[in-house]
């Protein structure tokens, strides 16, 4: 276990019962105005379809409100899930106006355009994929009604799905061949924007930006969202692979390795492992993969100098030295050497993150020459990747630090009316509000608090919910 000095603490305000019950009555408000009937949608304006990592975070949240519409948020996900077994990182509900959202189903159609690949014939998807997250949450979700999950058979008719998403992963997206998955896309590991993809993308011609509408800037600020240039060149990316069938063998002008995405594989194949044991399986074969990609994503991404884990770029195959939050994530994988887990935690304390110190840990290097507090992932605070340093925090044994730092989310989610992202450095609300991931996982960790404290030292080192003994509560759906 690592013990390091923390910085001094955030000034979130002493909660109090009523102010608990309006946080989590707000929560659950978004939650039941984002439902469409088989899903959440992210926001009502932005993002009008279904997004699979939201759909992730959303459920862990939601599992508190209703763990059977917390299973169904999955089991609609992993319904459009491909003959190759890549979970799209949208699934597109066809009664909403294609303008709603750009690129819109007649730009990714998948069903034709991904039919070698295995795309569905009657859902419209996107074509690339989002961190998979999928695995943890169905655990999580189980957890909080086991015996409704089992009579419905959640579990055992999820697996499957799941062994084929890892599948994918490790196969197919294993363009590197060290054993780590490749995203395609900068939209493929859920931080569009990352200062990260500022070199790879570099070398990608943008489309023309009249040759398309950006639907997003309808609702966002454009000092808060992705350049025009950015987004010329994400259209040329998911085009060049669209046309090319979707598939993932040969040439791709964006081939990265990012930590977080990979960190999140790992986790969730260690969930996987608890799911296969629990539906009668043997968890061996999935415990193994989590630990040889856990020695990967050390040996290809950890950079000792600068003391987090990198992004390395298939093409030309060097690390990219940026400091972004995703080299933090791999603290919630469970079987780190101790050396690195104290070397991210001094990172993620230190001037470039000042977790502990600020109201939320920074999706950006403060000290980068790329930061911006406002822009999107280049800068400001998410609040699904401070959930995750809250869990790696607690499952690397340190209840006090992942304490402090959930006081503060509930803070900055309640008081931002729970903003897709917030000024890292003073917690102003950022982007659109009555976000999906948000509002739910501020339910997640009221829950956890009703519960602590965790016996969180006597804790199997890769039991996947550090939070396992959370109350829940059954509203109904
Ligand atoms: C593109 C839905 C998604 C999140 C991503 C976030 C943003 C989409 C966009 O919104 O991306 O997928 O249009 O900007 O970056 O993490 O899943 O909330």
């Amino acid at each position: 276990m690592t013990t390091l000095a923390r910085a001094a603490a955030p000034t979130a305000p002493v909660p109090t019962d009523a102010a608990d019950l309006t946080l989590r009555r707000g929560a659950a408000r978004v939650l039941l105005d984002n439902w469409r009937g088989g899903s959440t949608i992210p926001s009502r304006g932005l993002y009008p379809h279904q997004w699979s990592w939201d759909s992730a975070f959303i459920a862990i949240g939601l599992r508190h409100l209703s763990p059977r519409r917390a299973q169904r948020e999955l089991e609609t996900l992993t319904a459009a899930q491909w003959g190759d077994g890549r979970i799209p990182h949208i699934v597109f509900n066809p009664a909403v106006p294609l303008d709603a959202y750009f690129p819109s189903p007649d730009f990714w159609r998948s069903s034709t355009a991904g039919a070698p690949a295995g795309a569905p014939a009657p859902i419209e998807t996107s074509g690339i994929v989002q961190p998979p997250v999928h695995a943890l949450a169905a655990w999580l979700v189980h957890t909080a009604d086991p015996e409704t999950s089992r009579a419905r058979g959640f579990l055992t008719r999820l697996r499957p799905r799941l062994a084929a998403w890892h599948d994918y992963l490790t196969g197919p997206r294993d363009l590197g061949g060290g054993g780590l998955a490749a995203v395609l896309h900068p939209w493929e590991p859920g931080m569009d924007n990352s200062p990260a993809w500022d070199g790879p993308l570099a070398r990608v011609e943008p489309v023309p930006s009249g040759t398309y509408r950006r639907a997003d800037l309808d609702h966002g600020h454009s000092a808060e969202r992705p350049t025009d240039l950015d987004y010329g060149r994400y259209v040329r990316l998911a085009a060049d692979y669209r046309d090319g069938g979707y598939q993932d063998a040969g040439e791709h002008g964006f081939a990265v390795e990012d930590p977080g995405f990979n960190a999140l594989l790992i986790a969730s194949e260690h969930a996987l492992a608890r799911i296969t044991e629990a539906t009668g399986g043997d968890p061996d074969p999935h415990e193994e993969r989590a630990a040889r990609l856990t020695a990967a994503l050390v040996a290809r991404l950890y950079s000792a100098e600068h003391g987090l884990f990198l992004c390395r770029d298939l093409v030309g195959g060097r690390l990219i030295e940026e400091r972004s939050a995703t080299g933090l994530v791999p603290l919630v994988v469970p079987g780190l050497p101790d050396d690195i887990t104290a070397s991210l935690l001094a990172t993620a304390r230190g001037d470039s993150f000042r977790l502990g110190d600020l109201p939320l840990a920074p999706s950006y290097d403060l000290r980068g020459d790329a930061f911006d507090a406002s822009r999107y992932w280049r800068g400001p605070a998410w609040f699904n990747i401070n959930w995750l340093l809250e869990r790696g925090l607690r499952t690397h044994g340190l209840p006090a630090d992942a304490d402090r730092l959930r006081e503060s989310m509930l803070h900055a989610a309640g008081a931002s009316d729970f903003a897709e992202y917030v000024d890292p450095r003073t917690g102003e609300p950022r982007g659109t509000r009555s976000f999906g991931w948000t509002a739910a996982l501020t339910l997640d960790l009221l829950a956890a608090r009703a519960t602590a404290p965790a016996p969180l030292p006597a804790q199997r080192a890769t039991d996947p919910d550090p939070h396992a003994s959370r109350t829940q509560e059954r509203n109904p759906a």
